[in-house]
């Protein structure tokens, strides 16, 4: 089903983030829908220490909640779930796997929840309706004829800290750390690059700090559209006259100006406040020129303030005391040229000095991060540079300052804390041992590229995907869908139909769970669950709404069911005890890290959550060195292997529109980029347009530019003539995912490079329908 939208529209969104357009936006969505507006009451739950937390961003969630502490895209997310629409057997008896496979991300999730277990049916080549005894049975045979470490166990990040204790638990007990996460694709620079520069795997800042803070730093997050609550703190800052300075290669509008939707005065007045007080749009890589740059401003300032008797412009008493290779980073800055940092960076020497003039001045700073920093070749050097710029002036580890990494999914940081990791060095494996009496494994997991290279490869014979929806979420799309098919074994377990369920494994199964939004009862009765956000602060939340249909179960239910399939008994893991009431598991969640989870089923509900010690805020560094490290990258090219020859190639990024969250496609509209009907375009600099004889409005072709046998092409997009550096396109991710080399990743992280992807453009064949 290819549904027409409207006539697509290119128009500018001269509206703030926010404000009218955003109160529309929501309400069209209650209506399609089919939610009576009563059910918008529950928004009013959304966010509260009583209530539920949203199941979009990981944004912190405040002790003191406004009376609507949501967002529109939060609100969204609400609605998306708790749709009235259904896909039941009957959806499936009339439709084939072979026709849902020309059906769009938008179609297949807009159809509503998945209500009953389903089996694939190869004779008939749809899913049909099975048991959950039968479903079990047959998954805990299939998996136990592998060996486990041909068996991957992904995660993405929106599974409470219960289901994925014990979803870790289950895999590490078959005998494998093949536990992958969507945090692979997504701030794992910051778990390799904060943890080696100053000893944390995540972000430093707190709620408060942005309270007291004296400037706001931006480097590639998009806030208005993935992170809109966060706009309320940054309202504030601006109100208190804090600069913001952005770096973005595109001129978002939440990171321009915002109205507070749910503020009368400023909805009746049309008033907005300006957000960045400094916009540099930064070509697409060119960070770690740009920050290099700053440093060097800095650097010199402090020698003339030094020469001249004024106070210095570096903390030069943290430096000494709570710094490791201070010395070789000011080598490398004084061996960098100005050109090559503007050439790299696509800014001018002047506008660096712009923006390290007004951090030289600011006492206290917060450095805000997103996926314009690490989905990059140097995607971790990205991050450690940004944490360099921090040292100068100890940013780190004090009130009203720090690094703060926007995290995506709402429990993705959470996962990785109770053991979701393919790194054995990360999971408490002696204490499993201690507790429950089975001898981990200690090699290495995959994690998602190397999953990728498994499947590709055949050695990977089983995928479980406790949510997400992996091989559109991936890079390579068409060659990892090509593989996907030789699995033995896929499951995936599902709120909504996704093209991972489509494209499938031989024996293959979709297990639809219950929302975090709906009340979940099991022995002991009505059940709460926990997740940490952002900031490390670990809240409870409480399903509030009547569960969808009596087919579906809780994640914990499956995942233990799954365990008991497939494991011999354990008289020390009690998987029904568990399900039964899960305060019991976060006894053993506390049991297994005493230190982080004290009293967590006395704590999570408390108001502002509980928050999880960080020892770099209070300057204790557990890096190899015992101090905050500066760190000295490869070089400041955005791609290490960039070939000489790229006339006409340029760097593509993959964006997010305001109507998606991930694969996940709410409409076809991005209201702040001026986008009305279509996913299927590409923002292109005029002098780009022109320079390689294309016109606004043409359609063309894309192909990615790599070194290797395969033909990586897009077809049939729009240009439109944007507001973008030169040599820089811009398109949406799903779509664009097949032109992303799988190889083309962060060397450290392994995290897919989606913001610097090398294509080539060819005029096209107009199409009729454009997505
Ligand atoms: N509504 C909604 N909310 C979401 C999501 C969603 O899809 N929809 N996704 C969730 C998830 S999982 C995540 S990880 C986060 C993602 O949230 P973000 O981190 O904001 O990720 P993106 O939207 O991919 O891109 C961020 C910004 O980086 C800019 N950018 C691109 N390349 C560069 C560069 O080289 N340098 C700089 N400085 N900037 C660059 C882009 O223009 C864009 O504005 O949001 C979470 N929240
Ligand atoms: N080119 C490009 N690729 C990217 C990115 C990019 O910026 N550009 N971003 C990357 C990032 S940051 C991320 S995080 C990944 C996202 O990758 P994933 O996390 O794998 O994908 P999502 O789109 O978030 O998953 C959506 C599906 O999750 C299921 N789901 C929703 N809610 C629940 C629930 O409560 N429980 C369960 N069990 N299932 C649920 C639904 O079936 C839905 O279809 O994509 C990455 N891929
Ligand atoms: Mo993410």
């Amino acid at each position: 089903m290819t549904k027409p939208m409207a006539e697509p529209k290119i128009e500018p969104y001269e509206g703030p983030a926010g404000g009218w357009g955003s109160a529309g936006s929501l309400a069209e969505i209650l209506t399609r829908e089919q939610i009576p507006v009563s059910g918008a009451a529950l928004l009013l739950k959304q966010n509260k220490p009583d209530g539920f937390m949203c199941t979009s961003c990981a944004w912190s969630k405040p002790a003191k909640p406004n009376t609507f502490e949501y967002c529109e895209n939060g609100a969204k997310a609400t609605v998306w779930e708790q749709t009235a629409k259904r896909v039941g057997p009957d959806f499936f008896a009339r439709h084939s796997v072979t026709e849902l496979l020309t059906w769009t991300d938008y179609a297949l999730e807009e159809k509503g929840r998945l209500t009953h277990p389903l089996r694939y049916d190869p004779a008939s080549d749809r899913y049909m309706p099975v048991t959950w005894e039968d479903a079990f049975a047959e998954i805990g045979r299939e998996l136990r004829a592998l060996d486990p470490n041909a068996v991957v166990y992904y995660t993405s990040g929106r599974a409470s800290l219960e289901t994925s204790y014990m979803y870790a638990l289950m895999a590490r007990m078959h005998g494998t750390n093949n536990l992958p996460d969507s945090s692979n694709m997504c701030h794992e620079p910051t778990s390799v690059g904060l943890k080696s520069s100053i000893g944390s795997p995540v972000g430093t800042t707190i709620l408060e700090d942005f309270e007291s803070t004296d400037l706001i730093l931006f480097f590639g997050q998009n806030v208005g559209s993935n992170a809109p609550r966060m706009l309320h703190p940054l309202q504030e800052a601006r109100k208190r006259r804090v600069p913001i300075i952005t770096f973005n290669p595109l001129r978002e509008r939440g990171l321009e100006r915002f109205t507070n939707p749910q503020s009368p005065t400023e909805m009746l007045t049309r008033t907005s406040t300006e957000i960045s007080t400094q916009y540099h749009q930064v070509k697409a890589g060119g960070d770690l020129a740009a920050i290099t740059g700053m440093c060097k401003v800095l650097i010199a300032a402090d020698r003339e303030a030094m020469e001249v008797g004024r106070p210095r412009i570096l903390d030069v008493d943290f430096i000494a005391e709570h710094t490791h290779g201070f010395r070789e980073f000011v080598a490398f800055c004084d061996s960098q040229g100005w050109a090559e940092i503007e050439a790299r960076s696509g800014l001018t020497r002047e506008a660096l000095e712009a923006a390290a003039t007004v951090y030289g001045r600011a006492r206290s700073v917060i450095a805000v991060y997103g996926m314009g920093l690490t989905q990059h070749r140097r995607g971790t050097e990205g991050v450690q540079m940004l944490v360099n710029l921090m040292l100068l002036r100890g940013n780190v580890g004090r009130p009203g300052a720090g690094l703060c990494p926007v995290r995506g999914h709402s429990n993705v940081q959470g996962q990785r804390t109770v053991g979701i990791t393919e790194k054995p060095e990360l999971a408490p494996l002696d204490k499993l041992k201690e507790l429950y009496g089975f001898e981990p494994p200690r090699e290495k997991g995959h994690n998602t590229v190397e999953a990728c290279e498994g499947i590709i490869s055949r050695d990977v014979k089983a995928f479980i995907g406790l949510g997400g929806n992996f091989v559109r979420a991936v890079p390579d799309t068409v060659r990892m869908e090509e593989a996907w098919r030789a699995l033995r074994l896929s499951v995936q377990i599902s709120t909504k139909l996704n093209r991972s369920h489509l494209v499938h494994g031989a024996v293959s199964y979709i297990l639809p769970c219950l929302g975090r939004i709906e009340v979940d009862v099991q022995a002991s009765g009505p059940q709460a669950v926990s997740m940490e956000d952002s900031t490390s602060c670990f809240h409870g939340s409480r399903g509030q709404t009547k569960p969808v249909s009596d087919g579906v179960r809780s994640e914990p239910w499956i995942v233990a069911e799954m365990a008991k399939a497939l494991l011999p008994p354990n008289p020390k893991v009690d998987w029904d005890g568990w399900v039964g009431d899960y305060a019991r598991v976060r006894d053993a969640i506390e049991a297994t890290y005493p230190d982080v989870f004290h009293d967590l089923n006395g704590r999570m509900f408390q108001p502002g959550g509980l928050h999880k010690p960080l020892a770099a805020r209070d300057r204790k560094w557990d890096t190899e060195t015992g101090k905050a490290n500066f760190t000295v990258p490869g070089g400041l090219e955005a791609d290490p292997d960039m070939r000489s020859n790229r006339r006409d190639v340029l760097d593509l990024i993959t964006l997010r529109s305001n109507d998606q969250f991930n694969t996940t496609v709410y409409g076809y509209d991005d209201r702040f980029r001026g986008v009305k009907g279509t996913r299927m375009v590409l923002f292109m600099n005029v002098n780009d347009v022109e320079r390689l004889g294309l016109s606004d409005g043409e359609t063309v072709d894309l192909s990615a530019e790599a070194d290797d046998e395969f033909v990586r092409e897009v077809s049939g997009l729009r240009v439109i003539q944007y507001n973008i550096p030169e040599g820089n396109v811009g398109g949406y991710y799903p779509e664009l995912n097949a032109l992303i080399p799988l190889w083309h990743y962060d060397a450290q992280a392994m995290t897919p490079a989606a913001k610097a992807i090398p294509v080539r453009i060819r005029k096209g064949t107009p199409i009729a329908v454009a997505d």
